[in-house]
């Protein structure tokens, strides 16, 4: 049986694993709240079994997915990827699901953050959020995992990177932010990072991407390919106020280094022109009280280091943006020579918030 844990990672012996390390399964969750996804979600959903499907020729899928479109979800993704019913407020499964922690005899555990959706009555992107909150316990019990709950501190899965060898990464603008945990001081929020990631460095970066609705989450800026190598979001545009925002980042992970002491290796990926909101894209979102508007002209936060690393393979989000869709796959093959790097047009998830990274979470293969 599943237990809930009273101790924490750190005292236990347990770390998160690095992305790159082996995985077991990858876990998402079905899109279709009509206020964020347009169109009563069809068009995200086409893009979420792309996803997915994508994702399955390297790795087992699981698709947590509600009551309400458990039919529709079976019938529209292949038979061999697996579909359970959680109920859900949104389909974030990077930021609603455990955060796997491992210890070095292979044991699997979960890290259930409180989760507020991105900052509660303050500047959350919805209300309720419940239900999303409950998601991580959820999937710990359906694997029969143990998990530690972070009562009192609340964090999503996007704001944080690990590179699995006592490093996490992480932006001021987002850990810092109002909605989130204002009681706490930067020394406080690190502590906890130390306790429930069992890591020996935090390193801050100030921001993440331009107009990114999560307070600029850490996974659209950056990804740590392995221990000492980064990908970073980048414009060669001085005129872009993305400009300022990555150079920032750049400075901070030149002169920095990693709890083991290694300077870092930075691979810049150019993020494309510039996204905007059509007309039509706007008007098939659905209107609610409480819910961020979707606005025609809005500059949606683009960015290719949203990319997903699975077992033997990274999948990554196009754009149509021709010349920069295939500069970020020139990069990615780079940087995993020994990885298949494949695109996935990715347009309607990002209209909803985010990206590849941002529906996906990886449970780590632990012990066979
Ligand atoms: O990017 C993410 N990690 C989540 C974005 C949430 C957007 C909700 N509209």
């Amino acid at each position: 049986m599943a237990k809930r844990l009273s101790s924490t990672p750190k005292q236990d012996g347990f770390r998160m694993p690095g992305e790159f390390e082996e995985h077991a399964k990858t876990w998402m969750f079905w899109p279709e709240r009509t206020d964020n996804w347009r169109l009563g979600a069809k068009p995200a959903q086409k893009a979420f079994v792309e996803v997915a499907t994508a994702i399955s020729k390297f790795e087992p899928v699981t698709m947590c997915v509600s009551n309400n479109q458990y039919s529709n979800a079976r019938e529209m993704l292949p038979d061999h990827i697996r579909v359970v019913e959680i109920s859900n407020d949104d389909s974030w499964a990077r930021d609603m699901g455990p955060s796997f922690v491992v210890n070095d005899k292979g044991v699997v555990r979960g890290v259930d953050w409180e989760f507020n959706a991105w900052g509660g009555l303050v500047d959350g992107l919805y209300f309720p959020w419940d239900k999303d909150d409950q998601a991580a316990e959820k999937i710990c019990e359906i694997e029969n995992i143990d998990s530690y709950r972070s009562q009192g501190f609340v964090l999503e899965g996007g704001s944080i990177h690990v590179d699995g060898e006592g490093t996490c990464i992480v932006t001021e603008a987002c850990l810092l932010s109002e909605g989130r945990n204002p009681d706490l001081s930067k020394e406080e929020i690190e502590d906890k990072l130390k306790t429930y990631l069992n890591v020996e460095k935090v390193i801050w970066l100030k921001n993440g991407i331009y107009l990114d609705e999560t307070n600029e989450h850490v996974d659209n800026i950056i990804q740590i390919a392995r221990p000492g190598v980064v990908l970073l979001a980048w414009t060669d545009d001085k005129n872009d106020p993305q400009y300022e925002l990555s150079k920032s980042a750049y400075d901070v992970l030149k002169h920095e280094t990693d709890a083991k002491g290694r300077h870092f290796e930075i691979h810049k990926v150019h993020i494309p022109s510039n996204v905007l909101i059509t007309k039509e894209e706007s008007e098939g979102v659905d209107k609610v009280d409480g819910t961020l508007p979707r606005q025609e002209g809005d500059r949606l936060a683009a960015s290719y280091v949203n990319f997903y690393i699975v077992n033997g393979g990274v999948i990554f989000p196009k754009f149509g943006d021709e010349i920069h869709d295939q500069l970020a796959e020139e990069v990615l093959n780079k940087v995993f020579p020994e990885r298949d790097v494949v695109g996935v047009y990715a347009r309607e998830i990002l209209l909803g918030g985010g990206n590849i990274h941002c529906i996906t979470q990886q449970q780590p293969q632990g012990k066979k």
